[in-house]
């Protein structure tokens, strides 16, 4: 492993930050979002409802906290720690003119604190946020109008940040939404909330390209403000097994791949794919594309490859001739994997082929921004909390990766566990879902202390990034 090696953790702004209507921030699609359940889905409610829990509102209070926070993961001794800027706090209703310094004064104050812990920030520009003014006002990322705004609060961010961030990625997971029958994905990754009897496919797919072409823009400008940026996309890279090596297991998981992942392909390698081009045809969609956004994507091609792993999936055939996909539908168990207890595969090995998939196809540095186990922890009376299953799921993802690295020869540059400190869950919105270290208490109501907890796996992931991966 290189010693410039970037181990660390990663949250997102809204799923810790808490301070919903501090230093004057606006209220974003995540405020809007009630608390769920694995069973009940969380509910997005267009007008804030008293009766409602929102998690998102005081989440774990990182926001008033995040000194204390900073200090636990110097200790654990992370290199990089990966966040995101939630856009509300800099522009609050999002279609401003001039930035709310106030905001930009917390990630000065944030990223001084953590560059003075030798931690460097890795950071999102949209992770699953934006103000819910853009929503109510212009529709989301339907409306090309976005694009200017997204660019906008780009700007602002390198410009401001110019010294003190390299590492940057603009969309989190933004091929979540390719499963448009997920109200939560097309809210957080689009802002869109659909009307009766549209076609949903059809507005995602323009919502998308507005997206990358965005995205294309923001890492022109970040080249442009500082040459020394590297600018990634972030991805949720679920690869797609066929379900066995018949012909239509083999050739319908090419075509699910291409559904989830031609987003990448944009990112990477700055235009459209012919299989994508030919599926709109088919469709008959008419999608707002002009030349000069075509050559928008094609000087916007990002640095690295920032994914998320956690699972992969898997797909039968259908003898559909076109590969059709519905991920609603269309998934199938794999005999060889188990799952966690909110229905997740686990599949190490799936992130060495990752990995090499990746690398394969893109030849650009990697990045595993996200890889964790969700579980229920218990806080004993002690104070100790014995995570013995996210050690052993961690350590069989980091003997994957340093295969693809020491073997393989696959670049990549760092590796952040998810939610490094418990945080809300994004799919459900629960804090039981929980994935740290450090224990946080603070329960599925509310209710809690907000005190922090070292878990087991805390001196463990120690002992990992001291010995560069050789001790687990
Ligand atoms: C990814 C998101 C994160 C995060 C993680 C775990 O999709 O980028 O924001 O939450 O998944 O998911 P969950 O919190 O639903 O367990």
């Amino acid at each position: 492993m290189k010693a410039s090696f970037l181990w660390g953790g990663a949250v997102a702004a809204h799923q810790v930050e808490g301070g919903w209507r501090d230093g004057g921030k606006g209220i974003n699609v995540s405020d809007i979002m009630t608390v769920g359940s694995h069973a009940s889905p969380r509910k997005i409610t267009p007008v804030i409802d008293e009766n409602e829990f929102y998690p998102n509102h005081e989440a774990i209070d990182f926001y008033h906290r995040y000194k204390e926070d900073i200090a636990l993961f110097k200790e654990m001794g992370f290199k990089c720690f990966r966040t995101s800027i939630s856009w509300a706090r800099i522009f609050p209703q999002g279609d401003e003119e001039q930035p709310n310094e106030a905001g930009l004064r917390f990630y000065d104050d944030l990223f001084d604190e953590l560059l003075k812990n030798d931690i460097q920030p890795v950071i999102t520009l949209s992770h699953f946020e934006m103000p819910y003014g853009l929503v109510t006002k212009y529709g989301g990322w339907r409306n090309r109008q976005l694009i200017t705004f997204f660019e906008r609060f780009a700007r602002v961010c390198f410009e401001r940040y110019k010294d003190k961030v390299k590492y940057w990625m603009t969309f989190n997971e933004i091929n979540n939404q390719a499963n448009y029958q997920s109200d939560i994905s097309v809210l957080t990754n689009s802002g869109i909330l659909f009307q009766e009897g549209e076609d949903k496919e059809e507005i995602v797919y323009q919502a998308s390209l507005y997206e990358l072409i965005a995205s294309a823009k923001a890492v022109k400008i970040a080249h442009d403000i500082n040459p020394d940026f590297m600018v990634g996309c972030m991805m949720a890279m679920t690869p797609i097994y066929p379900y066995s090596c018949s012909p239509d297991d083999m050739l319908k998981a090419v075509g699910a791949n291409h559904k989830r992942f031609w987003y990448l392909d944009v990112h990477a390698r700055g235009k459209i794919p012919a299989y994508m081009q030919s599926f709109f045809k088919r469709k008959g969609y008419h999608l707002d594309i002009t030349e000069e956004d075509i050559a928008t994507l094609k000087d916007g091609c990002v640095d690295y490859i920032g994914f998320s792993y956690y699972m992969s999936f898997t797909t039968k055939g259908d003898g559909n001739e076109y590969l059709d996909y519905n991920e609603a539908t269309d998934l199938c168990d794999n005999p060889y994997i188990s799952k966690t207890k909110w229905g997740w595969p686990i599949d190490a090995k799936g992130l060495r082929y990752t990995l090499n998939w990746l690398y394969d196809r893109y030849q650009l540095p990697t990045f595993i921004v996200e890889n964790g186990f969700g579980a229920i922890d218990v806080l004993e009376d002690s104070n100790q909390v014995h995570d013995q299953y996210r050690i052993n799921y961690l350590k069989e993802h980091i003997e994957q990766m340093k295969k693809a690295i020491e073997i393989d020869g696959v670049d990549v540059l760092g590796y952040t566990v998810w939610g490094c400190i418990d945080c809300v869950s994004f799919s459900t919105g629960e804090m039981k879902k929980r994935y740290g270290f450090i224990y946080v208490d603070k329960n599925n109501d509310g209710s809690g202390t907000l005190k922090r907890y070292k878990k087991d796996s805390f001196e463990w992931y120690k002992q990992v990034i001291a010995s560069q991966g050789d001790k687990l």
